[in-house]
């Protein structure tokens, strides 16, 4: 049977429960992922005076190919972006800056040197997205950048930061569409501190100068991250989920809930309706935790389903903006875009393909039975069908056929660098 007779037939499944397939499809084609490009080389960044990886994160294995240049990067990018259906986003970090191999500090980053990238992302119709690096630097040694008890430190970072805010306008600007420009800092300690409160107040004190720059809010939105726990701070993290859910509340920022940021039973897609109560917008770094904050290639799993189905359920898919964050150097790192962000994809539409005011009818109503019942039953209507159908429609290799293009890749390019 062909693509297009299971689709039918597929169609017929899911339209006797009243879901609209075609208008399925329609939606999704336009719900952008920001795929995060330091994937393609390992958060390396292309710096004159490149620093080992920093922060607390860590990226394990030495698959070849790495992209060492932006030429290169990007290319890798494209390769990866031609087997994702859809038009999306790239996330850059500062330290992909292009300076003609000029030494330019971090607080010294100007729109001019992201020119390459945004002349790129026109010709390939895709949106940027920002963050500023508070880590792989000679000022991010102690493990504090913006809760820095040194003056001199904390205003390195927030001038950085500041910059950055701006680099993201320019984006929005340039592309028509906003710029997300997030902060996240890996400040922290690795033993239990004598005093939380402090480095706290200075992080305060350190967003409130990033903030008071005035920024338009038409192209650029700013998002801040917190986390549990890093490598090197496992006693205390400054930006701790607490502090920035309530800095942002209060300050009218954006929320960014990163999945692997959470203790292990607590899920993101348990806050999803929460934030969506509060704020009108709300951000993720969609990765994959494995024990702990690992990073690892995000796969199909219930999590990631659950996610998707909280963003479709209440209809937030215009208020969500969903990012990815994993890197995974022991794998094929074009793949592992690939693998990434179709599953990111995939969850998006199987959470599309469940008849979800119905279910939740049955909540209403209190029939439990039902909901368990058809719950249950959706995992295995013909969703894989859609979606082969959506790659075929959408010009991209259908099933596992992309990993051929991978694999030739791999000969051509990645394995001749
Ligand atoms: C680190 C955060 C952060 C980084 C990127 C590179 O734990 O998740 O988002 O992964 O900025
Ligand atoms: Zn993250």
């Amino acid at each position: 049977m062909s693509i297009q007779e299971n689709y039918e037939l597929a169609k017929k499944a899911y339209e006797k429960w009243g879901i609209n397939v075609d208008e399925v499809i329609e939606t999704l084609k336009n719900v952008p992922i920001s795929i995060h490009c330091w994937q393609g080389d390992d958060v390396g960044g292309f710096e004159v005076n490149q620093k080992e990886l920093s922060g607390g994160i860590s990226v394990t294995g030495n698959y070849p190919g790495k992209a060492s240049t932006p030429e290169e990067l990007r290319a890798d990018l494209e390769k990866a972006l031609s087997l994702i259906p859809g038009k999306h986003r790239v996330n850059l970090h500062a330290i992909y800056a292009e300076t003609n191999g000029e030494v330019v500090e971090r607080d010294q980053l100007e729109p001019k040197h992201f020119e390459n990238w945004v002349n790129w992302a026109k010709e390939n119709g895709l949106g940027l997205d920002y963050n500023p690096t508070l880590f792989s630097h000679p000022k991010a040694d102690d493990g504090l950048t913006l809760s820095h008890p040194n003056e001199e430190i904390r205003e390195f970072w927030i001038n950085h930061c500041i910059g950055s805010r701006k680099i993201g306008e320019y984006f929005g600007k340039e592309l028509g569409t906003p710029a997300l420009t997030n902060i996240w800092i890996p400040d922290g300690y690795k033993d239990i501190p004598s005093d939380r409160l402090t480095p706290r107040k200075r992080l305060k004190e350190s967003l409130d100068k990033i903030f008071a720059v005035e920024v338009d809010e038409k192209y650029n939105l700013d998002a801040v991250e917190s986390k549990v726990f890093g490598l090197g701070s496992e006693s205390y993290v400054v930006g701790s989920h607490e502090f920035y859910l309530n800095y942002a509340m209060k300050n009218d920022k954006l929320c960014l809930l990163d999945t692997g940021h959470y203790h292990p039973t607590e899920t993101v897609s348990n806050k999803i309706s929460s934030m969506l109560l509060f704020s009108e917008k709300l951000a993720l770094h969609v990765s994959r935790p494995v024990r702990w904050d690992s990073d690892h290639v995000v796969i199909l799993d219930d999590e990631l389903k659950e996610i998707a189905l909280e963003i479709v359920r209440n209809d937030a898919l215009d208020r969500v903006i969903i990012g990815l964050d994993f890197f995974d150097a022991s794998i094929n790192r074009v793949a592992a875009w690939t693998i990434g962000t179709r599953n990111m994809i995939k969850a998006l539409l199987s959470a599309m393909l469940v008849p979800n005011e119905y279910l939740k009818q049955l909540q209403e109503e209190g029939n439990f039975t039902e909901r368990l019942a058809l719950m249950e039953e959706f995992k295995t209507y013909p969703f894989g069908a859609v979606w082969d159908y959506y790659c075929e429609k959408m010009g991209v290799p259908v099933k596992e056929s992309w990993l051929e293009e991978v694999k030739a890749y791999e000969q051509e390019v990645l394995l001749k660098r």
